[in-house]
């Protein structure tokens, strides 16, 4: 093998070193970050709900509260009651019509503040019920954090005639309707 190409990279790579010395943009006195409590040790939620249906789809809501000094992210949520979750959240499309779509990077709970879950915005969408929910029981979701922490809690099912929301039509959700 030919040296010079095997060296080059080397030096471009000692070059770029050096510049990053020269420009020296790492101050002196960076503050020391200290360590971050995980999400799921900060993160509850306050009357949290499931509305009841028989099959299909639903959805859980409540207010999650956030009582660290971090933003949390929720990325994805589980439960046993569907295998297939997602965090909904509702927009205006452009015919006007209110639709509920995957919202993209997750549920931002703001630092010692509070998220909305609720019919008509934000909501775990439960997409594909494992058996029917019947007001008076309970269901368990466990939500997981960006930084991979988890918090689990149960919800009731009630009995709910709204939060009906149209799912935002999608090449990738086509065939969901039954
Ligand atoms: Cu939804």
């Amino acid at each position: 093998m030919n040296t010079t190409t095997r060296t080059l990279p080397r030096l471009v790579a000692v070059i770029a070193v050096s510049v990053l010395a020269l420009t020296g943009c790492a101050p002196e006195n960076a503050p020391v970050k200290t360590e971050t409590v995980p999400a799921g040790e900060v993160v509850t939620i306050d009357d949290a709900w499931v509305k009841s249906a028989d099959e299909g789809m639903s959805a859980a809501f409540g207010k999650l509260v956030n009582t660290g000094e971090d933003d949390v992210t929720v990325v994805s949520v589980a439960s046993e009651a569907s295998p297939m979750l997602e965090l909904h959240e509702t927009v205006e499309n452009e015919a006007g019509e209110m639709v509920m779509r995957e919202i993209e990077g997750g549920f931002v709970i703001p630092a010692g503040g509070k998220l909305a879950l609720e019919p008509g915005a934000n909501h775990i969408m439960m997409m594909d019920l494992t058996g029917p929910l019947v007001a008076g029981s309970d269901v368990t979701f466990t939500l997981t954090f960006a930084d991979d922490s988890t918090y689990e809690f149960s919800a009731p099912v009630k009995d709910y005639s709204g939060a009906n929301e149209n799912y935002e039509g999608g090449e990738e959700h086509e065939g969901m309707d039954h």
